[in-house]
């Protein structure tokens, strides 16, 4: 086991015991959501997998330790102390390793934490990708390099169009990730579940999708897979609404000359406060469905095995 690395005991047992587990990242807890309903989110998600047979990891990197895993108690912490908290993504792993600092891990260095647990399926809300402006601002999440390079299946609800979810899907396809819809053709986009891009691949059960896990590892593939899971129809929101909050988000963040690791978290609660709220009702459901799904691939592997 990797020397930083620490799993909780009930963690352990489940892959010491070949039992399904999910990873769930603690960015979207600290900088994805409001508190309380970030940590009441955060929570409802690790009894949810529970119930559908996955014991939940919820990963963070906390006084330097690579934690699978967390105690209520560290959740409320860093849901408490929100954008406080250092966002960790690949690049920051080091330093805070090293200073034994506490850092939210994003969708890709919970990847990483995830791979080296030996936990092979993840779900969280939304992915970072190719920002709208990227051909001059070059601005990429690590979360795309990583899902090329690290064995770990991700769970979202395809990404918010505050991204170019054009440009995403190009980097995905240089980079040879498969993205596979589950049950649609369509790359979700989040708060509504169609974008008009049609996705690579498509699977309509668990089971197909755990096996094309199973095919990716058999390749000798290295890297990981992206499911994309349609919010359900009753929680979409309406279409009008949500372009319209994210291109005044946008333009709030260009005023405001936000750049770099901020950008993502300051559009994020941009959204939810010019929503009133109805955006962080639709995030939280759409959250859940993944987590269900998820489990249920995880179950259907460790079936397989
Ligand atoms: N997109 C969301 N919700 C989130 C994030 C992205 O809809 O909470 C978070 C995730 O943790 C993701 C990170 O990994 O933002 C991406 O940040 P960046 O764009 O800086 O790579
Ligand atoms: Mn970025």
């Amino acid at each position: 086991m990797n020397k930083y690395l620490q799993l909780s005991p009930r963690v352990r047992e489940a892959l010491d015991n070949g039992r399904p587990v999910i990873a769930l990242e603690s960015t979207i807890i600290s900088h994805g959501m409001p508190y309380p309903q970030n940590v009441e989110t955060a929570l409802a998600c690790e009894a949810l997998s529970r119930e559908h047979g996955a014991e939940p990891a919820t990963v963070a990197v906390i006084g330097g330790r690579l934690c699978a895993g967390l105690t209520g108690e560290q959740i409320e912490y860093l849901g408490k102390a929100g954008q406080k908290i250092r966002k960790v993504s690949r690049r920051d792993m080091p330093m805070v390793v090293s200073r034994q600092e506490d850092g939210a891990t994003t969708v890709a260095a919970t990847m990483i934490i995830a791979a080296l647990a030996g936990i092979r399926v993840f779900a969280t809300g939304g992915i970072g990708g190719v920002h709208r402006g990227a051909e001059t601002n070059m601005d990429i999440s690590a979360d795309l390099e990583e899902l090329a390079v690290t064995p770990v299946a991700v769970v979202c609800a395809g990404a918010k169009s505050i991204l170019d979810l054009g440009l995403t899907l190009e980097y995905l396809e240089t980079k040879g990730v498969p993205v596979i819809g589950y049950q649609t053709d369509e790359l979700p986009a989040f708060y509504t579940s169609r974008s008009g891009f049609r996705v690579p691949g498509r699977a309509d059960t668990p089971e197909e999708i755990a096996g094309a896990i199973l095919a990716q590892r058999g390749l000798g593939f290295p890297g990981g897979m992206l499911i994309t899971n349609p919010i359900p129809e009753a929680y979409e929101m309406p279409k009008d609404v949500i372009d319209k909050s994210i291109s005044k988000a946008l333009d709030d963040a260009n005023a405001k000359g936000i750049s770099g690791k901020d950008v993502t978290p300051f559009l994020l609660a941009r959204v939810v406060e010019l929503t009133g709220g109805d955006s962080l009702k639709s995030n939280i459901r759409l959250v859940y469905n993944n987590v269900a799904l998820a489990a249920k691939i995880a179950t259907a592997l460790s079936s397989k095995k």
